[in-house]
């Protein structure tokens, strides 16, 4: 193995570029490599672990959380808490924002994350994984609700790590986004898959079918269209993939296209949508974006919403430029 193209070496050489960076962000982006590679091999165990199976409690969205929902949670707090990096988290897994505990130096940065997306996988063997969002926080000091209802567009560093035949962390600091795999032999995240783009056009889309009832109209009349394949206006046939795990869904967008909705379901009409603004749509919007993709609710690009609490929901419509923009224009009729 070369020593070569670490995740450590690419970050280091990244803030050489900003000759006033401090090298925290360094030091942070680190350590959630650190927590995720504990997940991974956590996840990995499986059943070994005795910890697969739902925990009996439920996370503030009304959600049964899994065993390792919790365990995922406590390894990123434990992790993370006691760097001097951060002011304050925000978890999936946690109903109010997570203080910095008063022993611990307070930092420049704020850490959002869903420790185990798309873990109604866990139980069958399947793709799971880590999204993470980090805005600038109040340096020094602890952090109020209010300091992280900040938009999208403002996140400082974004990135998933994927639980999946390989461990793969994908990364934006805003200068594109680029793919390392955990080499378990030696523990290193190794940079495979540089400058990832979306190709702007795609045949293949994404969507939980079984809710087609419950769609708004204009996603009826876009998915309605690509089922349609050559017969339709389209004139093309379409793929369809499913895999209930938001962090497989957008790795596959970022290797060969594709797009991805989770849209507005008359369902739960005063939830808006089913995906967390703050952990899923901001990270995974910017990645989207720095990758040439789009990312919108259809009505508005994510990046733009300005947050009004930590766990709010929205519709997701994400993925290859073209598909995205039609999607918009079937809403702005
Ligand atoms: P989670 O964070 O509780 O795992 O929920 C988010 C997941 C996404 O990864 C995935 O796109 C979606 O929920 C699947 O939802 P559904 O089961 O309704 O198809
Ligand atoms: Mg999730």
């Amino acid at each position: 193995m070369s020593t070569h193209n670490t995740l450590t070496q690419f970050i280091i050489e990244q803030q050489r570029k900003v000759p006033e960076a401090s090298g925290d962000l360094t030091l942070l982006i680190n350590d959630i490599a650190t927590a995720c590679k504990c997940i991974s091999h956590t996840v990995s165990r499986g059943s070994m672990t005795g910890m697969l199976g739902s925990a009996g409690t439920e996370n503030v969205q009304g959600e049964t959380q899994k065993q390792l929902d919790i365990i995922t949670n406590d390894i990123m707090v434990e992790t993370l808490e006691w760097t001097g990096h951060l002011s304050g988290m925000v978890s999936e897994e946690v109903d109010d924002f997570i203080p910095i505990p008063e022993q611990y130096p307070k930092g420049k940065y704020l850490a959002l994350f869903d420790p185990l997306d798309g873990s109604s996988n866990i139980d069958i063997n399947l793709t799971v994984g880590t999204i993470f969002s980090i805005l600038a926080g109040p340096e020094g000091s602890d952090a109020s609700q209010d300091d992280f209802l900040q938009k999208g567009v403002d996140q400082v560093c974004a990135g998933f790590v994927l639980y999946g035949p390989s461990t793969m962390m994908i990364l934006t600091t805003g200068q594109g986004v680029n793919g390392f795999t955990l080499d378990q032999d030696v523990g290193e995240f190794i940079l495979t898959h540089p400058n990832m783009t979306i190709p702007e056009d795609t045949q293949e889309f994404s969507i939980n079918m079984s809710n087609q009832r419950f769609w708004e109209p204009a996603v009826q009349q876009y998915i309605d269209e690509c089922m349609q394949g050559t017969e339709g206006p389209r004139d093309k046939n379409f793929n369809m993939r499913w895999v209930a795990s938001m962090v497989a869904e957008v790795y596959r967008i970022l290797t060969r296209g594709g797009v991805f909705l989770y849209p507005l379901d008359s369902r739960d009409s005063g939830k808006q949508g089913k995906l967390r603004l703050m952990y899923e749509a901001n990270p995974m919007g910017f990645i989207v974006e720095q990758a040439g993709g789009s990312c919108s609710t259809g009505l508005q690009r994510i990046l733009d919403i300005q947050p009004t609490d930590i766990h709010q929901r929205v519709p997701v419509i994400l993925g290859s430029k073209n598909e995205v923009n039609r999607v918009i224009a079937y809403h702005q009729k």
